[in-house]
Parts: structure tokens; sequence; C-alpha cells
């Protein structure tokens, strides 16, 4: 028996400390604008259940050839079977379906020519859940949460020629993580999205948050960011409002308050701008909207005004590509989302791909964005803290310039016990710090056996979210008459969820539990009481199409949750998809 078969799977009986989480938001960068060379594409591959691989130091060998090896390795990442990135391995072959453990990635990377005056920046879109990352049989880092992109650089660790590159991705659902076991949308691991080498030169542009000032009035942009290197100003210039500044650099920082007057975002007029920031030979582009988004009392005000927010929740599903999401994927559910007449998606439960904001700003579609900080975390655990709010500042980081983006949420339907709350008040501090631009909340509590919304987290977050399933889970839909009446919130309340599974197609029920009939009653039911309710902002029904999940196994349900007003073919509208758009397409009439 090889001895390192001996050895147990701690973390501290490694002599490789592989859990150090160096890969953090503090080492993103800024990528607007940049050219990337895409590492994406077939990377040799093999699951690896038992983490033999950690064990043995599979990534620590560099290919031999075969006469010349040393060692009897149980796998040779330089040769076998292949897989494409990005790709969810459950999608790829059925005996990998539920494979829940390390999986290795493989591929060589060329550099042709490395110049002393360049900087290599590794990125990964995203990975699910733990990815470690190895260049030539080294260990160079790792990165927790399987949602957000994370940055690595590799100037000290390339060489020119042939280097090797291997991930070692975990999607073993634990306590600890973030989610942690047990949840309701499907865990497929592997590298999902895609992989890209920046080089960049020595002075890096690591941030930049460009937002209408928050005084009073449309009369100002506030500028901020981070600039890594020896640069003493930075130029930003925005052509369309006449802007060409120098901004001055203080410890890597600037900061600016710039006088324009923007025309303003909207989902009416989803109004974007170039703009470009040069600093030390570094350059990065975006197109940002300028618009503002309040609370005032119980209202959502947009720009000043009351709007109403008709949404649809989403997950990053797909029969044939799990988790993966493409161009057509994004455009196709845009359009749907504005066949029912939308203004609003909520981007359940977890950051979805960065295309996603970018085409809700260029489309005009408002949007909740989260971490998945859902059901019960382990919410006493520094550790676990750490996790959550670093994929919150990755989320923020990466789409704080999207004016579609109205929302940060820190998280849904948590049990409020004191540990909870300090952890998800702390949360939405954070939200707060990173970006005061946004409003932040939470699908909170409903107590009801008291018919009131009861959680204390609702005094720290700006917009209180229900998730509220009268006519399935729930019983009385008037209900929520009552809960408004004995709840008084002081602040707007949206209903972030509510819905009720259909089954149809080939052996589904006529009527009752799972029908497309039953389902459709709800939301005749939900749409008959929403129109009295002042109190309710806004809505987001779960959900727009029908997705995979282990936990549901019943015959109309078969591994998917069926409250999609579409069916998972992304095509079948369910009767209640047009009940609902007929009702958005009145208010938004009603608006003009
Ligand atoms: C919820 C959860 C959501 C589930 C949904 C359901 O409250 O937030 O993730 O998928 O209910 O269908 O039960």
């Amino acid at each position: 028996l090889a001895e390192n078969a001996l050895t147990a799977l701690h973390d501290e009986d490694y002599d490789v400390p592989f859990n150090t989480q160096s890969l953090n938001n503090t080492t993103m960068i800024f990528t607007g604008g940049r050219q990337a060379r895409s590492l994406d594409g077939a990377y040799n591959f093999c699951v690896d259940l038992l983490d033999t691989g950690l064990r043995q130091k599979w990534f620590s060998m560099l290919p031999q050839p075969q006469e010349e090896k040393t060692e009897p390795w149980d796998y040779d990442p330089y040769e076998g079977e292949t897989v494409p990135v990005p790709s969810c391995w459950a999608m790829l072959k059925e005996k990998w379906y539920f494979f829940e453990g390390s999986a290795w990635y493989t591929r060589p990377l060329d550099m042709e020519e490395l110049s002393a005056n360049r900087r290599y920046f590794l990125r990964v879109g995203a990975a699910q859940y733990d990815c470690k990352v190895f260049l030539n049989g080294e260990f160079l880092g790792n990165h927790y949460g399987g949602s957000t992109p994370f940055f690595l650089e590799l100037t000290d660790h390339l060489r020119e020629g042939r280097n090797w590159l291997m991930f070692c991705v975990n999607n073993t659902r634990t306590l600890d993580r973030v989610p942690m076991r047990n949840t309701d949308w499907f865990n497929y691991g592997g590298i999902y999205r895609e992989v890209e080498l920046y080089e960049t030169p020595k002075t890096v542009i690591r941030d930049l948050f460009v937002r209408l000032a928050g005084d009073a009035g449309y009369e100002r942009i506030e500028v901020s960011g981070d600039v890594d290197g020896n640069a003493q100003s930075a130029r930003l210039t925005i052509p369309a409002l006449g802007i060409d500044a120098t901004l001055p650099i203080q410890d890597s920082r600037f900061h600016a308050l710039l006088d324009a007057r923007p025309e303003l975002w909207s989902p009416a007029s989803p109004r974007l701008y170039d703009v470009t920031l040069e600093a030390g030979g570094d350059l990065v582009q975006d197109r940002v909207g300028f618009r503002r988004i309040e609370r005032s009392g119980t209202e959502i005000l947009l720009n000043g005004k009351p709007v109403f927010l008709r949404g649809i929740s989403v997950h990053e599903d797909d029969l044939k590509h799990g988790k993966v999401t493409g161009e057509d994927d994004l455009r196709r559910r845009f359009e749907h989302a504005r066949e029912l007449g939308c203004n609003y998606l909520r981007l359940a439960h977890y950051p979805h791909h960065e295309r996603a904001a970018q085409m809700a700003d260029e489309l005009g579609f408002m949007l909740w964005e989260e971490i998945p900080v859902y059901w019960a975390i382990d919410f006493e655990n520094p550790a676990t803290f750490k996790d959550a709010q670093n994929q919150l500042l990755e989320l923020i980081k990466r789409d704080r310039n999207r004016a579609s983006v109205i929302i940060w949420s820190v998280g849904n339907e948590n049990p409020d016990t004191d540990a909870r709350l300090s952890f998800m008040r702390r949360l939405a501090e954070t939200a707060k710090e990173a970006d005061p631009t946004r409003l932040t909340s939470a699908a909170c509590l409903i107590n009801h056996a008291r018919r009131k919304i009861e959680d204390r987290l609702a005094d720290h977050i700006d917009v209180i979210g229900i998730n509220e399933y009268y006519g399935w889970y729930d019983e009385n839909i008037d209900d929520l008459e009552v809960i408004g009446r004995n709840s008084a919130p002081d602040r707007p309340v949206v209903i972030s969820e509510t819905g009720a599974d259909a089954a149809i197609g080939e052996g589904a029920p006529k009527k009752g539990f799972f029908s497309e009939s039953y389902m459709a009653d709800v939301y005749r039911d939900q749409i008959a009481m929403l129109r009295r309710l002042p109190y309710v902002k806004g809505i987001s029904p779960w959900i727009l199409y029908d997705f995979r999940i282990e936990r549901r196994q019943n015959i109309y349900q078969a591994g998917f949750n069926r409250k999609g007003l579409i069916h998972a073919d992304k095509e079948t509208r369910k009767e209640a998809f047009s009940i609902l758009a007929a009702w958005y397409h009145e208010l938004a009439a009603g608006e003009r």
C-alpha cells in the first residue's frame, strides 16, 4: 500500500496548506475593455472521489515519457480523456450526474514571450465550489464560492514556452459552505464559466466605480477606484458628457466628483455612456448608466419617482448545459421577461454570469442580485462569514457599474437566531459600505401563526423581501392582507417569490396539485389579492423556467422544480404565463 493512501483527509494532514483562500476580492482586477486570451477549450480531466490527487500530489508531476516515469501515479494529468471548459461535469456523462467531490483539469499554457514590463492575471469566471490553482507543479492558491469570479497573478510564475495549468475543483456540499448542504437547486460541479488570461502593463487598474453622486440633484458623477503601481494620476474620459479629467492618485486610490448632467438610465430609456480610465499606461473601459435608486418611506424611487417592480425570478439552469450560461440563453431569457411585461428580474439565489447584468443594462431591466446565504447557513462560524462576505464583495466589485442592478440581497429564508441576525446584518453593512448607491434586501420570514412579518433583519435592510406560497405551501391567501395590516412595515415590501408547480405534457394531471390549471388559479388568486395590497411594491414570482433539482422526485417533478411559467425546454409556456403577462402589461400601460 502506498504510504499516501494512509493519510487522513484533514487539511492539517497535508504538507501543502491548500485552504489559503488567498484568491478573493482583494486579488481582483478591473477587466472592462481589456483584451483577454481565452483559456477555454479542452482540458484533461479526471474525477477524484477520494482526493487521491491531493495526497499523491498529482499536480507536482511534470510530463514524462512512458519509459522515464519514476512513479506509478494513479492518474497522469497529461494523458487521458478531456472535457470542455466551461462545462458542468454532471451534463457530460451519466456516471458523473450525481458526482460530488474533487475533479482535476489540466491544460498547457504556451507563452511565446514574457516581457519584464508586463503582468499576467488568470481569471476564472466561476468554479463550483473550492478551486485550487496549480502552475508548473506549484500550488498557487484557492478560491471558495461557486458563483463569483476570481483572479490570480501569474507574473512571477510563468515561464517562456510551455507551462502547465491545473485546477482541482471540489463541489462537495458541507455544513460550513455558502450555501450549505441543503438547497433547492442542483449542485453542478466544475469550471462552468470562462477562463481567461489578462496581460497588463506594470501599473494595473484594479477597480473603477462610476456612479451618479449621492447628493440631491442629478448633476454630479462620482468616480473612485484603485490603481496598483506608481502612477501619480489617472485620466477619466466620458466623451458624451464632455468629461476629460485628471484625477490625482493617493495611496493607490483616486476619488472625484465631476459636474455632469447625464440623461438618466431607466427601463424605458436605458441610456449608457462610454467611460475610459487610463493610468500608468493601463487602460480600461466600461459602458455605464446613471440613475438613482432610493427608498423613501414605503416607496422604492427610481430617479425620484415611485416604481413598482414587475418581476420574475430566474435560476441559471439548462436542460443540456446545466449552469453554463451563454449569450443566446440570456437573450432568450430577457425576451421572455419582455413578453411577460417585466421591468425587473430577481437573479436567484447566487451571482449569475456577469453578461446578465450587462445585457440588463442594455435592454432596460432592473435586477436583484443575491449571494447564496440560503436557509440554515453555519451562522456561528467566522470562516463561513468570511466566505459569504467575500462572495458578496466579489459580486459587488464585479457588477457595481451596472445601472440595472438596484438591489443587493444578502440571503433567503434564514431562521431568525441571534447568530444569523449578526451575520446578515454585517453582510448588509458590508454591501452599504462597498456600495452606498443601492438598496439592500433579503427574503425575510413571515410568522404564519401570528400572520405577521417577523424578522429582526428587516430593520437592517432597505427592502423587505417575502416569499409567500398561498395556494401552494401556505393556505389562506387572505392572510396576505392581514399580514400587511399586522406588520405595518415602515419600508417597501416586495414579494420575492410566489408560485405553484405544474407539470405539462403527457401524463400531467388535469386538475389539482401539479396541474397547469391549478397553477393558473394560484396566479389568478395572487393577482386579485395583490391588486388590494398597497404595502407591496414589487413581485418576482417563482420562477421563469422549470429547473433541475435532486430533492424533488414525485412523478410530476421527476428531478425538477416545476414552478416555471415556462417548461424546462425554455419554450413551452404554461397557462399561468399569459395570466401574469396580462396583469403586467396592464400595470405597464397604467404607468405610461
Ligand atoms: C423557496 C425557495 C426557493 C424554492 C422555492 C420552492 O422559498 O426560496 O429556492 O425553490 O421556495 O419551489 O419551494
